[in-house]
């Protein structure tokens, strides 16, 4: 066992809340019965994440002790929750999903799958399993009112929905970076924990880090310059980019050349936005748009990245596509500081060229398309509300809580209420989980082991940390994947195989870790230096595998080898997109439009309830407007007021100062812990409300189907 200085026990793991992946460093004392048990703090001797952490970090051991998360089963019984036993639990699922079934078929049931499944192991590697034994159409996750665009672009770029290419910024001197917010997200799709150093560092040495962004966010304050955009208009600054690019002869394809296809297709495109226009559109004025291309074009090392806010709007796809675009043609791509694709020690894309993976099947009530067996979150809640035959009629719900989270998350409210059965695994009773009939909790984050399957394979380095459980469940508590495996034994037509009865997520990792490019068993050579399971978790601290490098063509899982730059499919939707020009239209002065806003100290629509995080001052519910547009309403900060929109309205504080485009609104998501009987008595106090009861759900990304939270129109007046 490792011992600190004053003997007290030492551990290491990586904190599991966010896409950072800091390494942490846990002084504990015997028997651990209350957080003054354990000391958490930074891990500096983690090879990737160096020592840095956030607040977050200390949830770890404060919702381990939570009086109000859920060790046991639940289940309703005259609108109560009574514990009840796994075996009970287990039976209840069964019985209940299996008479649903039975009566109104397989497509009836509705899962839902939140966002702490993938910093979940156990979850993560057979959480698919379960879907697929339950076998409905009707699967829904936050992949599309988040990271789709990026899936969707890689699958038909590059031939496999999880080869994305990630910025390389530990080596690059220009970053344009577009609709993110690293300072408050702690960086997303670039796994990099300490990014303010990694971007401070850009800059002190010289280089340049340019933000677009319609608020002057947390990050705004850091970068070497930060330009108000008009939400929903970064299309047209990328496509301006592309005008000047061809225009002044940028275009150089290098030694990519010989594995791009469809550039031709290019050229027009780039015709279609001047800068004059673009400035128009986006509120940049046009030389700064001219000066911002040719310092981009010019640098030997730059890149493009873009995220949340270019992602969650009506030109998500087409933004992504375009962003790929202007780092290939710009000689930026595959190559050190520009977008380049990391090694994981575990590979997420082994197979050929993915099959078509989208539009195999639609949604009931609008016809929206599947991708990757998915159906856009969007459609969630009217496939419960709108009747009629294939009506959803059962709901599971993993690890989230749409009713705060998802598009018209006030729909989905009303209309999970009454169905005839839902079951959750969560470990609090939340707004979405409190329709259940039943919640099966699972352990915290000590009490499992970890490895970050999904961020290992988008980090801005390669690495590789397996975190050992540090404290062990009771007997009688199955873990995650006991949980579903035992479940997906009960809706498997033939039972579970021998393989999948054996595979426990230590074996899985192993064997991955083994086969992997740097594993024993990959080569010879490797027999002896390479990576198992045991090495790993002997390196304590993780172990670093190196920079990103160069790796087209050998990276490239299209059938022939090239990256597609022109797909049929984006060429017909950007011709559509730039016919719709109402996005931009002029507008009312009580019309606003709308975006969001994530602060440093809580995750989604949690952590709410540990008081020491959100009491912090960033922690707030607030409508931000600038001044301006505030003044014209007589609104003034601090005076109460109503955000309407097509799908309802939300009364909400207003917070008036000149850090966000006029005409635009700001509210975080995530709030809105005042639904009557949600439990948890902390997260009531610091309630707020759901912006997503405002959101439409009718208003997605044409093209992939992500939920566009981003610029739409809401009317705002005074109470
Ligand atoms: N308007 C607007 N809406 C948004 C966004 C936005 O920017 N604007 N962002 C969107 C994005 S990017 C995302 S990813 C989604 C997130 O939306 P969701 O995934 O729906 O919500 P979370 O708040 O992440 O889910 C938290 C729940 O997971 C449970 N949980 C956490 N860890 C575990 C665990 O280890 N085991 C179990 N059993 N349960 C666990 C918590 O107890 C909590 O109840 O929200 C989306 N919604
Ligand atoms: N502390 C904390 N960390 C988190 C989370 C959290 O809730 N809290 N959530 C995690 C999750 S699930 C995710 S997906 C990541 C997301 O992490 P990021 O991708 O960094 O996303 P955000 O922090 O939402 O920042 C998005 C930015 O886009 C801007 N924006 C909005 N609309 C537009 C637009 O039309 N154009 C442009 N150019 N900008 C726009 C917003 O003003 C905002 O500053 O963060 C993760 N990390
Ligand atoms: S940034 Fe904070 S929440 Fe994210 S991994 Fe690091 S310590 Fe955890
Ligand atoms: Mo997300």
């Amino acid at each position: 066992m490792n011992k600190s200085d004053d003997g007290s026990l030492l551990h290491y793991r990586v904190c599991n809340y966010c896409e950072a992946m800091c390494g942490l460093k846990i002084e504990y004392t015997l028997p651990i019965t209350s957080e003054d048990d354990l000391k958490i703090s930074a891990d500096k001797d983690d090879p990737f994440s160096q020592g840095s952490i956030c607040p977050k970090a200390q949830a770890l051991s404060i919702l381990h002790f939570d009086k109000e998360k859920l060790r046991y089963p639940v289940k309703k019984m005259n609108g109560t929750w009574v514990k009840t036993s796994w075996d009970e639990a287990y039976d209840l699922v069964e019985k209940g999903i299996k008479s649903v079934q039975d009566q109104y078929g397989t497509d009836a049931i509705g899962t839902y799958l939140g966002n702490p499944i993938v910093h979940n192991l156990g979850m993560m590697l057979f959480i698919s399993k379960f879907t697929k034994a339950i076998g409905s159409k009707n699967l829904f996750s936050a992949t599309s009112m988040d990271q789709l665009p990026h899936h969707f672009v890689s699958h038909f770029m590059f031939g496999h929905e999880m080869r994305i290419p990630i910025p390389d910024i530990d080596n690059t001197e220009y970053m344009i970076m577009i609709g993110a917010n690293p300072l408050a997200s702690n960086g997303s799709i670039m796994t990099s924990a300490g990014v303010r150093k990694r971007l401070k560092s850009i800059i002190e040495d010289g280089g340049k880090v340019v933000l677009l962004d319609p608020r002057k966010n947390e990050t705004a304050r850091l970068v070497s310059e930060h330009l108000y955009v008009v939400p929903g208009s970064d299309i047209y600054f990328l496509l301006a980019l592309l005008y000047i690019a061809f225009r002044d002869s940028h275009v150089d394809l290098g030694r990519l050349q010989p594995y791009v296809k469809n550039f031709d297709q290019i050229v027009p495109i780039s015709k279609k936005v001047t800068p004059a226009y673009a400035s128009e559109k986006t509120g940049i004025d046009d030389k700064e748009i001219e000066r911002l291309a040719s310092e981009f074009f010019q640098s030997k090392k730059a890149v493009i990245y873009g995220r949340m806010g270019v992602c969650t709007q009506s030109n998500g796809g087409l933004n992504q596509w375009l962003i790929n675009i202007l780092n290939i043609i710009s000689g930026n791509f595959d190559t050190p500081g520009g977008m380049m694709f990391t090694a994981p020690a575990i590979e997420l894309a082994r197979e050929k060229q993915q099959k078509n993976i989208f539009g195999r099947f639609n949604s009931r009530v609008r016809g929206l398309k599947e991708f990757s067996g998915e159906l856009p979150v969007s459609a969630m809640a009217e496939e419960f509300s709108v009747e009629g035959k294939g009506q959803l009629k059962a709901f599971i719900t993993v690890c989230g809580n749409p009713v705060l989270t998802s598009p018209n998350g006030r729909l989905l409210d009303d209309s999970i209420k009454d169905i005839d059965f839902m079951v959750s695994i969560d470990n609090y009773i939340n707004e979405t989980t409190r329709h259940a009939d039943l919640i099966l909790p699972t352990p915290s984050g000590l009490e499992i082991d970890h490895y970050d399957l999904i961020f290992n394979a988008i980090s801005v380095n390669n690495n590789a940390k397996f975190s050992e459980a540090l404290i062990k469940v009771e007997e009688d508590r199955p873990y995650d994947w006991q949980v579903l495996k035992e479940l997906t034994k009960r809706f498997s037509k033939n039972g579970l195989s021998l393989i999948d009865r054996a595979m426990t997520p230590r074996l899985i990792i192993n064997i991955g870790l083994l086969t992997g490019v740097y594993g024993r068993l990959s080569s010879p050579k490797r027999w002896f230096s390479g990576l198992s399971l045991k090495k790993v978790i002997d390196s304590k601290h993780g172990i670093s595998l190196g920079s990103l490098r160069p790796s087209i063509p050998g990276i490239l899982i299209t059938h022939d080898k090239k990256i597609d730059l022109a797909p049929d499919i984006f060429v017909e939707a950007l011709q559509k997109a730039l016919e719709v020009e109402s996005e931009n239209r002029i507008l009312d002065k009580e019309e606003f439009r709308l975006i969001g806003r994530r602060d440093l100290f809580t995750n989604n629509s949690w952590m709410h309830q540990v008081k020491r995080l959100s009491s912090n001052k960033n922690v707030r519910c607030t409508a931000m407007l600038h001044k301006s547009s505030a003044s014209v309403l007589q609104i003034e900060d601090g005076d109460e007021i109503i955000v309407r929109s097509n799908a309802g309205e939300i009364r909400i504080v207003a917070e008036v100062n000149e850090e966000i485009v006029a005409g635009v609104v700001s509210i975080p998501h995530g709030f809105g812990h005042t639904r009557e009987d949600t439990q948890n008595s902390h997260a009531r106090a610091k309630a707020g409300v759901s912006v997503n009861d405002i959101t439409d759900h009718n208003v997605i990304d044409p093209l992939t189907g992500n939920a566009a939270f981003s610029g739409q129109i809401v009317t705002i007046r005074k109470v």
